[in-house]
């Protein structure tokens, strides 16, 4: 498995799967998750309706998979993260699920590569480089068939770290 690092826009991305950081509600809003669903267009909230209305949404640390409607990706991985407290409430072992659940739903649906956004990062408050270690053990310790997984960092300081614990 490949891993890559890309600084920037995860919406313009061309694999198969991009993954979202939700709400439990799958109603989209600001961020990375405002910006799926601008791009990607009403087929994706339309997806997430189905969703809610045949689960109740998505509780932290699980996820669903939609249509990509627009996106040049197949598909969106929506995954809830944790919102930070006091890294004492379970957080890091929700962050590291939403990697895991995220990774398993791609595997089940057989597709070869995957990006992933800083979960939790921005409006949830989790400190970037605790989320950035828990993101990256996720993967290099996780049991999949997946060719290629992309950490896409927006901001300039999530990319930092990233560059400092890949390497
Ligand atoms: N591409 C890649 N990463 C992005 C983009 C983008 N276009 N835009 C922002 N980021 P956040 P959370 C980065 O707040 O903390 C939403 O309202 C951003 O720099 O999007 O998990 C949901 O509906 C940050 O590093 O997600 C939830 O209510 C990272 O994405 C809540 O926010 C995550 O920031 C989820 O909060």
């Amino acid at each position: 498995m490949e891993i890559e690092l890309i600084r920037g826009d995860i919406t313009n991305l061309e694999v198969d799967v991009i993954v979202n950081a939700a709400n439990t509600e799958l109603r989209g809003g600001g961020g990375v998750d405002g910006a799926i669903h601008r791009a990607g267009g009403e087929e994706i909230a339309e997806a997430c309706d189905k969703i809610r209305e045949s689960q109740g949404g998505c509780p932290v640390g699980e996820a669903v998979i939609t249509t990509a409607g627009k996106l040049p990706a197949k598909f969106v991985v929506h995954t809830v993260g944790p919102v930070w407290q006091d890294g004492k409430s379970g957080e890091p072992a929700l962050l590291r699920n939403c990697y895991l659940n995220s990774l398993k739903l791609a595997v089940e649906n057989q597709l070869d590569s995957i990006a992933f956004p800083n979960i939790s990062t921005g409006v949830y408050g989790y400190p970037k480089r605790a989320a950035a270690e828990i993101a990256i053990q996720a993967v290099r310790t996780s049991d999949n068939t997946l060719k290629k997984v992309i950490y896409v960092c927006f901001d300039d300081e999530n990319f930092r770290i990233y560059q400092q614990l890949l390497n």
